[in-house]
């Protein structure tokens, strides 16, 4: 009921009438009221004018399934799943996969307890000011083109930071955006798959958005949106652009498999780009210059001999340089 009376509200600039929402709602006045003070207790602003009716003022920070339903539209996600706190985002969207449940859905949490990052590294989840999120999808493509998804949310989330924010930002191929040489998101695929199945992929983004301050260990590697812009951003509206963004992109990845329509406008944002890097993958180290990916979602790095090969997976540093990026 939340959702559907928040997002009546946010349809209409002026007053929606108690009377119109009991009706749309199939409710009873008092429940309609009741609905309204519990929304009220949680931090929205709603006036309520006799003979007019309610009309939405101002949303809280929160990122519950209602706040974030009520504003996406139409979406290929089935329902959004809000923890205000949970060890990690993307072991529950794991879960439910294991479980066969096989609808697309976004996990979302305040707080993580044991928020991951590649490789069994840890990503800081502290609480109340972030975005940590995991799109549960069921691509019917090969399992070895789902690693690419990686590229595609990271396309999702640039843009959408430059939209809501007008920030630059910029894409650290495979898995990080970076907001002035910071590391400000960070993007975790994992898969479940048989050789030719993909049971399900899990698409895990965090997104420092209003924190302030970070641990030692990370305080010269990260920054957050608050930090650059020094304005606060409202987690929902972001989260939702990111999720629009990222179904406009995937829809159009999915028909070719690669990101053959998406190369040009994911190499616009690479920090790279012309740049002498050294990239490190496993016990290889590649340095060279690249120009972007190609539509496999590989980095081109053209090597000292002149010759440019592809870089399937790895750590990317610019070369002579000791920073982050
Ligand atoms: C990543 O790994 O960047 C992927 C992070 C994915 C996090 C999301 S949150 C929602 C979902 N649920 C999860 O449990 N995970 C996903 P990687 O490239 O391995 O980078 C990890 C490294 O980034 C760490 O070793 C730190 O150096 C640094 N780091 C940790 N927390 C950070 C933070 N909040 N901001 C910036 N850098 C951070």
């Amino acid at each position: 009921m939340k959702t559907k009376i928040l997002s009546m509200l946010r349809k209409q600039e002026t007053y929606v009438s108690g009377q119109e929402m009991c009706k749309e709602l199939g409710v009873s006045r008092t429940a309609v009221w009741k609905c309204m003070n519990q929304l009220k207790e949680e931090g929205y602003t709603i006036e309520a004018i006799s003979n007019k009716g309610y009309r939405l003022v101002e949303s809280p920070d929160t990122l519950t399934s209602y706040e974030i339903l009520s504003r996406l539209e139409k979406s290929m996600f089935e329902d959004v799943l809000f923890f205000e706190k949970i060890d990690s985002t993307n072991n529950k969207a794991k879960e439910l996969g294991n479980q066969l449940d096989r609808r697309q859905l976004i996990i979302v949490a305040d707080a993580q307890t044991a928020g991951r990052g590649r490789r069994g590294r840890t990503w800081q989840s502290p609480k109340g000011t972030d975005i940590f999120m995991s799109f549960k999808l069921h691509p019917a493509i090969a399992p070895q083109h789902a690693s690419r998804i990686t590229l595609v949310a990271a396309l999702a989330v640039v843009s959408a930071i430059e939209t809501v924010t007008g920030l630059e930002a910029k894409i650290k191929w495979p898995n990080d955006i970076i907001v002035n040489g910071h590391k400000v998101c960070g993007i975790l695929t994992e898969m479940s798959s048989e050789p030719d199945f993909i049971h399900h992929v899990v698409v895990g983004i965090g997104i420092n958005v209003n924190t302030e301050t970070f641990p030692e260990e990370i305080a010269n590697i990260a920054t957050s949106l608050y930090h650059e812009s020094k304005q606060t951003v409202n987690r929902a509206t972001l989260l939702v652009e990111v999720v629009a963004e990222f179904e406009r992109f995937y829809e159009q990845f999915l028909k070719t498999e690669d990101l053959s329509m998406l190369v040009d406008e994911y190499n616009g944002y690479l920090v790279h780009k012309g740049k002498e890097i050294r990239v490190i993958s496993g016990r290889e180290e590649t340095i060279g210059m690249t120009q972007g990916i190609d539509h496999e979602g590989s980095l081109l790095v053209m090597m000292e001999d002149g010759v440019t090969r592809p870089v399937i997976s790895g750590e990317v540093s610019i070369r002579g340089i000791s920073s982050y990026v």
